[in-house]
């Protein structure tokens, strides 16, 4: 890809895992307008032998979130199309045509963890740390943060974090539900190229139904909810890899679900 500051890697033996760096350690991978574009384009352009990302950053940090010397001088106006923006890529990343998993290491902090959270499984490792200090910055949340973070740990605990600057350790932040994995140090990226490229191997309409059906079910009335499961369960199931998988498990062929 075209960014300096954005790496794209294929890795598996068809391709199938990108993994894609932010690649700004100098400033601590913090997201300047021209950044968020290119994960965009990233993520709408992804070479179609995809089937899982990976998003990590290089150096110490994850990210140290927006780029904090672009703010200064916009208007109000200027401000909501800024925040658009971020919610464009960002929802390239959360509603696009792969499962994507952020392997966090050092700061999540501010739109670093607005990031995070747009991907759809969080690997951390032990130097991890979270924050929101737009709350102390005097600002306020602009990537999303708004509507994923609460649902990962919900709004009281977002609120603490931005109305005292709490800082939560990779431990605390996996116990809470920032983080579904907590890994040894430096292992993070190693972890989730691993889950990545077993993702890679589910049927694609699984994948989609996980990324696009369920978080949307989980928004409407249960009623509702249940209708579109069962639509989807339909659609799923129909696929020709559906049958093809459940026939080689009726035959003995296919791995069984083992303790964990
Ligand atoms: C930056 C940024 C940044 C570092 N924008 N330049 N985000 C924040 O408020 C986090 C601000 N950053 C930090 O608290 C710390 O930098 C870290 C904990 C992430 C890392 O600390 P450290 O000691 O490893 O690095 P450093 O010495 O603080 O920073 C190294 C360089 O990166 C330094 O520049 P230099 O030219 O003096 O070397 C820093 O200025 C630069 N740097 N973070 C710009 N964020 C869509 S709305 C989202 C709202 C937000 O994300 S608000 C931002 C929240």
């Amino acid at each position: 890809m075209t960014h300096p500051d954005l790496t794209l890697n294929l890795r598996g033996e068809q391709s199938e895992v990108a993994v894609v760096t932010l690649n700004r350690a100098a400033k601590r991978n913090a997201l300047n307008d021209g950044l968020i574009l290119a994960i965009r384009d990233l993520f709408q352009n992804l070479p179609r032998s995809v089937r899982a990302a990976v998003i990590d950053g290089s150096g110490e940090h994850f990210c140290a979130g927006l780029d904090l010397s672009e703010l200064s001088e916009r208007d109000a106006g200027e401000g909501v199309m800024h925040s658009r923006m971020w919610h464009a890529a960002l929802d390239c990343v959360e509603k696009g045509s792969v499962p994507v998993i952020a392997a966090l290491h050092g700061a999540v902090v501010g739109g670093g963890l607005e990031l995070a959270s747009a991907c759809h499984i969080r690997v951390a490792d032990e130097t991890t740390f979270y924050a929101l200090p737009e709350g102390t910055r005097g600002i306020f949340v602009g990537g999303g943060g708004a509507v994923r973070v609460p649902k990962l740990i919900g709004a009281a605990r977002m609120t603490d974090m931005m109305l005292t600057g709490r800082v939560y350790n990779a431990a605390d932040g996996e116990r809470i539900g920032l983080a579904q994995y907590l890994v040894p140090t430096g292992t993070a990226l190693d972890k989730a190229i691993e889950l990545a490229t077993r993702i890679a191997t589910n049927a694609p309409m699984t994948n989609y139904a996980l990324m696009h059906a369920l978080p949307r079910i989980a928004e409407q009335p249960a009623d509702h909810g249940l209708f579109t499961e069962a639509l989807m369960a339909s659609i799923a199931q129909s696929a020709p890899e559906a049958k093809e998988r459940v026939r080689a498990f009726l035959e003995g062929k296919a791995a069984k679900v083992t303790k964990g």
